[in-house]
């Protein structure tokens, strides 16, 4: 099978833990290469569960490398500290910290010796904030072409965003908000762009009838798996703002699923970089800057699609 090369670029969040999951039980995608960004989690316990999972899978031969840039608007203390549940869950406690896979060098200097070693076009998944493909590409501009496509869960386009701070106007997606330079920058590049924006993900929140959905198969390891994690999301629930989605989820799922299940529509976008709108991602018609946004997404597809991905097991561990 011709395999799509990927390199997956997250922030640990526990739906970020979940895509690294989906990602290694699709058929079509060779991943190359994990990297964190020290943005909505804590870098340590990021990369000891993105190294336990790739453990759950076999997969030690994926390199593993850490961001060491920090974006101007810090998440939350308390979010950056929810992902430390996953690595106290029975399935992640049970199993010996490699860290074989795990390198030395950052996350930016991975991407470029990886972008400029390989012959085919990768694709960069993006489940937080851009920085690290961007500040690589800034570095070597001539291996944009190098990149296939960005599939980055970001934005806020026609709904509002999901940051409640101070001296901010409630317009961006977090993601953009934690380092909106980045972004704007990134946008410049000519790059190949799907935007998994809120404008789509809002269909698919986290919710008890969801979870419930999930619970019926969970004789299944990976249901089971899912379920306890997004069971962990759910005292974060009071308002919008806070509730959980199928953020990462349905960007990882980009790979897989096709135009019934996420629809999306090609705009002209730029990036706030001042207050009170800061990372808020916005039309700009003429200016060139065109990106695919997802406008909106199929809840049942969507759902329909998860459900039968989660219907497995862990692969049998080696040794
Ligand atoms: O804005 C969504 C992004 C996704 O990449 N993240 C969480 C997902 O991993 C930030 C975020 C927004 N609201 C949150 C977030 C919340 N209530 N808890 C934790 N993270
Ligand atoms: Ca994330």
């Amino acid at each position: 099978m011709n395999q799509k090369k990927v390199i997956f670029d997250h922030d640990g969040g526990v739906d970020d833990l979940l895509s690294l999951v989906l990602l290694l039980s699709m058929e079509n995608i060779d991943l190359l290469g994990v990297t964190v960004t020290p943005a909505d989690c804590f870098l340590e316990d990021a990369t000891e569960a993105t190294l336990k999972i790739l453990t759950l899978f076999n997969r030690q031969d994926v390199s593993v490398a850490k961001g060491q840039l920090f974006g101007v608007n810090p998440f939350p203390y308390d979010w950056r500290a929810q992902p430390k549940i996953i690595n106290a869950l029975p399935t992640l406690l049970a199993v010996e910290l490699d860290e074989k896979p795990l390198l030395k060098t950052s996350a930016v200097e991975y991407m470029i010796h990886t972008l400029e070693a390989s012959k085919d076009k990768i694709t960069v998944l993006m489940t937080g904030p851009c920085s690290n493909l961007t500040e690589a590409l800034k570095q070597r501009p001539d291996l944009v072409e190098k990149v296939e496509e960005v599939i980055w869960m970001g934005g806020a386009v026609n709904v509002p965003g999901n940051v409640a701070m101070h001296n901010h106007d409630g317009s961006a997606e977090w993601n953009v908000f934690w380092d909106p330079y980045a972004a704007d920058d990134m946008f410049k590049m000519g790059l190949n762009i799907k935007l998994v924006s809120l404008d789509a993900t809002n269909c698919l929140p986290i919710s008890i009838p969801f979870l419930k959905q999930i619970a019926a198969q969970r004789a299944y390891p990976l249901s089971e798996f899912f379920g306890q994690c997004w069971a962990s999301t759910v005292p974060s629930i009071p308002s919008y703002e806070f509730t959980y989605h199928l953020w990462d989820i349905m960007a990882t799922s980009c790979l897989e699923v096709g135009d019934d299940a996420i629809q999306f529509e090609k705009m002209e976008l730029a990036v706030g970089t001042k207050q009170p709108n800061q990372g808020q991602t916005y039309h700009a018609k003429g200016n060139n800057q065109w990106v695919n946004v997802s406008v909106s997404a199929n809840r049942d597809v969507m759902l329909d699609y998860l459900l039968k991905k989660l219907k497995r097991g862990f692969p049998k561990q080696n040794g």
